[in-house]
C-alpha cells in the first residue's frame, strides 16, 4: 500500500500493509470478487445504469475473532449478536437501497430475528413419517421471512458475505470497497460490526493447539492497525460513512464517539451503550446529536426502524451537496 502525499498523519500504511502481507490469503476471494462484481452490474443495470437510482449500503454485523493458533482449537471472541447488523439490513431493504451484508458465520440474518433460536426444529413438524409442516403457531413469521428474504435474494439487493476471524473481515471488507468505489456518494458504510482492537500476528502464532501441559499462558497481543481512515479517505473517499461507538461507561460515549467522528472524519456516529443498545442510540454528528429510542407505545417496536430514517435523509443530503460541489 503507497502512502499517498497530502493524506492525514494518523494512518498507520506500513501497520496496514504488514497486516494485510501477513494475514492468511483469503480462501475464497475470487468467489467474494465474483459474487461483488455481479451483484454491482445486475443493480446498475437494472437501473438503467442511472447511477442516482442505485443506492448501495455496506452493512458490517457480528464481531470478528482472533484465532490463538493457526490450526484453530481456541480464538477470542466477542459478545455482539449482529442482531443490529440484521435489523437495518431489513430496513435499508425497505428504504430502496441494495445492500451488502458482511456478517460473522452463525450471527443474526436478515428476516430471522423474530424466529426462536432454533427455527428448524422449532418451527416446523412431523405430521407423519413422510410430511413436514410449519407448526401453526409460527407460521405467519416463517411466511414473512421466508418472502422477505426470497424477494431481497432474487431482486439482485441482497448479497450476503460471511466472514469469522478479524483477517477475514478487513479482507472482505477492502474488496467490498475496491468493488463500490465507482458508486461515489451513492455508497454508504453502516459499521456495525464489532471489531476486535487486538490480535495474534499470523507469524507469531503457534500453528498447533497450545499445550495446557506447560502451566499458564503469557501472550503477547498486537493492535490491530485502524482501517477506518485508510477505509474513509483512500478506498471510498466519496461515501457516506457511519461508524459505532460502544461503551460500557456511559459519561464517556458522547465524548469518545464525537472524537471518532472528528478523529476519522465520519459523517455520523451512533453512539450506544452496552445494557441499553437495544433501547436509546444517540446520533453524534457535526451539527449536533440526535437521540434516537424505541417507544412500543408510539408503535416504534426497535431502534433500527427511526435510525435508518434519518441515516437515509443525511445521505440524501450528502448526495446532493457532492453533486453540488462536482
Ligand atoms: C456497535 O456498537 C453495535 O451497535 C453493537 C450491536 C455491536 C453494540 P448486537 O450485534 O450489538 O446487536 O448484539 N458496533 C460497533 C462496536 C465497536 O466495536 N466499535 C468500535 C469502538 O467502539 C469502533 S469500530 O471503538
Amino acid at each position: 500500500m503507497e502512502k499517498k502525499s497530502g493524506t492525514p498523519q494518523e494512518i498507520a500504511y506500513d501497520e496496514i500493509k504488514d497486516f494485510f502481507d501477513s494475514a492468511p490469503p483469503l480462501r475464497d476471494g475470487n468467489t467474494v470478487c465474483k459474487k461483488l462484481h455481479e451483484f454491482l452490474e445486475t443493480n446498475s443495470s437494472s437501473t438503467g445504469n442511472h447511477i442516482n437510482n442505485y443506492r448501495v449500503v455496506c452493512v458490517t454485523s457480528g464481531g470478528t475473532t482472533v484465532p490463538l493458533e493457526q490450526r484453530c482449537v481456541r480464538f477470542i471472541d466477542n459478545f455482539s449478536s449482529g442482531h443490529r447488523g440484521a435489523t437495518s439490513t431489513e430496513y435499508f431493504l425497505k428504504a430502496g437501497y441494495s445492500v451488502i451484508f458482511l456478517y460473522r458465520r452463525e450471527s443474526y440474518q436478515p428476516y430471522c430475528t423474530s424466529l426462536p433460536d432454533n427455527p428448524l426444529l422449532e418451527c416446523f413438524e412431523m405430521t407423519d413419517e413422510s410430511f413436514v409442516q410449519v407448526h401453526p403457531s409460527h407460521s405467519d413469521a416463517v411466511k414473512k421471512a421466508i418472502s422477505n428474504h426470497q424477494a431481497a435474494v432474487k431482486g439482485g439487493h441482497l448479497l450476503k458475505l460471511p466472514f469469522c476471524t478479524i483477517f477475514e473481515y478487513l479482507q472482505i471488507l477492502q474488496l467490498i470497497a475496491t468493488s463500490m468505489k465507482n458508486l461515489g456518494p451513492y455508497a454508504m458504510y453502516y459499521l456495525a460490526a464489532a471489531v476486535s482492537d487486538f490480535y495474534v500476528p499470523w507469524e507469531s502464532m503457534a500453528m498447533h493447539k497450545i499445550q495446557s501441559a506447560s502451566g499458564p499462558l503469557d501472550m503477547r497481543l498486537a493492535q490491530v492497525p485502524k482501517m477506518l481512515p485508510v477505509l474513509r479517505n483512500d478506498w471510498a473517499p466519496m461515501a457516506f460513512f457511519i461508524s459505532f461507538k460502544l461503551e460500557t461507561d456511559r459519561d464517556i460515549l458522547l465524548k469518545k464517539a464525537d472524537m471518532a467522528l472528528k478523529k476519522y472524519k465520519m459523517h455520523v456516529v451512533v453512539a450506544n451503550e452496552l445494557l441499553t443498545r437495544k433501547e436509546e442510540v444517540t446520533v453524534v454528528t457535526p451539527t449536533g446529536n440526535i437521540s434516537v429510542r424505541r417507544d412500543k407505545t408510539k408503535g416504534v417496536t426497535d431502534v433500527e426502524g427511526p435510525l435508518i430514517k434519518l441515516l437515509v435523509e443525511k445521505h440524501s443530503a450528502h448526495i446532493e451537496d457532492s453533486i453540488k460541489c462536482s
